[in-house]
């Protein structure tokens, strides 16, 4: 006697398992009146591996349209990088503001 796992009927039909891409979330700098050019910079670098002229470019760019794109991560990476600039800035007495936005995919925020 064998083991019957199922009448001709299938017990249950297993959908594909179809996996998510998590949600990405930009993280963009602010332009202010205050803050020194040189700090944003270096903000660039070190909390977003910039290299010099690509940090001096979106510092460029946040300065002449209001805000620049940083760069795109996963939630919780974006909420620490939020963070980390505003620790930094506040540490030095700058404004500098850093949000973040989830993204929307139809090329927005550059
Ligand atoms: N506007 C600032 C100045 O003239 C420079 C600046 C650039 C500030 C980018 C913030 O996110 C920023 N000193």
């Amino acid at each position: 006697m064998g083991i019957r796992v199922s009448d001709s009927k299938p017990l249950a039909v297993v959908d594909k398992p179809r996996l998510q891409r998590p949600p990405m979330y930009q993280v963009l700098l602010l332009n202010d009146d205050f803050t020194p050019m040189d700090f944003v910079v270096d903000i660039l670098r070190r909390c977003f591996h910039k290299s010099e002229s690509e940090a001096t470019r979106i510092m460029l760019a946040v300065h002449h349209e209001g805000k620049g794109l940083c760069g795109t991560f996963p939630r919780e990476i974006a909420e620490s990088k939020v963070v980390l600039v505003r620790l930094k800035s506040r540490e030095q007495g700058h404004p500098l503001a850093c949000i973040m936005q989830r993204e929307t995919g139809d090329g927005d925020a550059e």
